[in-house]
C-alpha cells in the first residue's frame, strides 16, 4: 500500500499577505490554507468569491486544502440579537464552499480574543526570535494597563505583586506596545478583532463587557446551538468542521474558554457524533498547558482530527508562561504525534475513506536572520516556516523509513 504522508500546507493570508503565492511555490507545500479575509465577519461567502480564490490558487499550482478560518461572529458566541441570521449566513457559506469542493473548515470558539502573546520579539536561545506568553506581564496588562474592572479579583496576591512590580518599571511606550500587540497586532490579520481604532482599549473593554453574563456553561450552550445548526449542513455538503483549540488553552480576561483540554474536546465531540464535527489538532496550543497529554488526546480523539497544526512550545514556569520553541524542540513529542496521525491516515485509507490524507501546516515559526528583512504577519515568517516544514518533513521521512 502507498505510504501516506501529510498534505503539506502553508497558511496564506490572501492577496494582502506580504508573502506571495510565488514565494510559497518555492517551498514544498502543495496545499494552501487560507480564508476570504476581505469579506466582513458574518457575511456570506458567495460562490463567485470562492471560485475566484480557487482559480488563483490553481493558477499557481495549489489546492485549497483548508479554510482557516470561516470565522464565528461574536454574536454567535455571546448570543447576540442577530445570532440566528448570522448562523444562516454561516450555513450558506458552508453550502457554497461544499459546492465548490472546499471541504475542510477550521474555526475557533474563543470569545473576543484569539491567540494571546505578551512579546512578539522574544529571543529564543540562539535559534531565532520567538513569541512569549508571560503570565505576570499579561496580568499587568489586564489589571493595570487595560484596566479591566475587577480584574484583580481573578488573580492571587503573589501574582498581582509580581505584575505590579513589572508595571511600575514599564515606561509609557512599553505599556502601549504591550496593549497594542495583544489587542490589535496579533488579532488584526486573522479575523474579527477590534481593528486599529484610535481608542482600541475602550473598544476592547466594550467587547469584553458583552460577555458579562456568559460563563462556561453558557458558552458551551452557545457552541452546541451553533453545532446543532451547522453540522447537518456540513454533512449535506461533505464538509469537515475542525475546531481549533484555545490558545492559550485556559481562560483569560475573565472570559470562559471551553476548548483547551482533552476533556473539553471529548465533551464537544460527544455532543455531535457526526464526523463533520471534527478537530484541528494544534500541538502548539495544546502543549502550552502542562497537564495536557497530547498523546492521550490523539489516542482518544484521533479519529475526529481532520487538520493538523504542528509546532512546539516550552513551558517556562508554573503560572502558565510559555514560549514558542522550534517546531521539533519543546514539550510536545512531535515524533510520536506524527506516528499517531500517520496511523490514523492509514486506518482511514483501509476503511475506504477517500479523504484520508490529513493536511498539515507548520504552525508559526521562529524569525530567522533572513526573516528580519521580509515583512510578515506576527508568527508567520517565511524562512522560519520553511525551516519548520523541512524539519517536519524530514521527521516524517524518518518515521516512514522505519516503518
Ligand atoms: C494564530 C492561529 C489562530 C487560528 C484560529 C483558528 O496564529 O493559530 O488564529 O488560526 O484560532 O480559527
Amino acid at each position: 500500500m502507498e505510504q501516506l504522508r501529510f498534505l503539506q500546507s502553508w497558511r496564506w493570508f490572501g492577496p494582502a499577505d506580504p508573502i506571495t503565492l510565488e514565494a510559497i511555490q518555492k517551498t514544498s507545500a502543495k496545499g494552501i490554507v487560507t480564508a476570504l479575509h476581505h469579506i466582513p465577519n458574518g457575511e456570506v461567502w458567495e460562490i463567485d468569491e470562492i471560485q475566484k480564490r480557487l482559480s488563483l490558487l490553481k493558477k499557481h499550482g495549489f489546492t485549497w486544502s483548508v479554510v482557516e478560518s470561516l470565522p464565528v461572529h461574536e454574536q454567535i458566541k455571546y448570543n447576540g440579537p442577530d445570532r440566528e441570521s448570522i448562523i444562516r449566513h454561516y450555513k450558506q457559506s458552508l453550502a457554497n464552499l461544499g459546492k465548490c469542493g472546499v471541504t475542510k473548515v477550521c474555526y475557533n470558539f474563543m470569545p473576543v480574543i484569539d491567540w494571546v502573546r505578551t512579546d512578539l520579539e522574544y529571543p529564543w536561545k540562539n535559534h531565532g526570535i520567538s513569541m512569549l506568553f508571560d503570565y505576570p506581564t499579561f496580568v499587568a496588562f489586564d489589571v493595570f494597563i487595560l484596566p479591566r474592572p475587577n480584574a484583580a479579583h481573578d488573580y492571587p496576591d503573589s501574582l498581582l505583586d509580581q505584575a505590579e512590580k513589572l508595571y511600575s518599571k514599564m515606561d509609557e511606550r512599553k505599556k502601549e506596545t504591550l496593549a497594542h500587540n495583544i489587542i490589535v497586532v496579533t488579532q488584526g490579520f486573522i479575523d474579527g478583532g477590534v481593528g486599529n481604532v484610535l481608542d482600541y482599549k475602550k473598544e476592547f473593554l466594550r467587547r469584553l463587557e458583552l460577555y458579562c453574563e456568559v460563563d462556561t456553561n453558557t458558552l458551551r450552550e452557545n457552541l452546541l446551538h451553533f453545532l446543532h445548526e451547522i453540522v447537518p449542513v456540513a454533512e449535506e455538503f461533505g464538509i469537515q468542521m475542525c475546531l481549533h483549540p484555545d490558545d492559550p488553552p485556559f481562560p483569560v480576561l475573565g472570559l470562559p474558554r471551553i476548548a483547551g483540554t482533552l476533556e473539553d474536546f471529548q465533551w464537544i465531540m460527544e455532543q455531535q457524533l457526526s464526523p463533520s464535527n471534527g478537530i484541528t489538532f494544534c500541538s502548539g496550543s495544546l502543549s502550552s498547558r502542562a497537564d495536557n497529554d497530547l498523546i492521550a488526546f490523539l489516542k482518544s480523539l484521533g479519529s475526529r482530527v481532520h487538520f493538523a497544526h504542528l509546532r512546539n512550545t516550552t513551558i517556562l514556569d508554573e503560572k502558565g508562561s510559555f514560549c514558542e520553541s522550534g517546531h521539533l524542540e519543546g514539550g510536545a513529542d512531535i515524533e510520536q504525534i506524527i506516528r499517531l496521525l500517520h496511523a490514523e491516515m492509514t486506518r482511514r485509507q483501509i476503511s475506504g475513506d477517500q479523504n484520508h490524507q490529513i493536511p498539515m501546516r507548520p504552525d508559526h515559526g521562529l524569525k530567522l536572520q533572513k526573516d528580519l528583512k521580509v515583512h510578515a504577519n506576527p508568527g508567520y515568517p517565511y524562512y522560519g516556516r520553511i525551516k519548520g516544514l523541512e524539519e517536519l518533513s524530514a521527521l516524517e521521512d524518518k518515521i516512514l523509513n522505519q516503518g
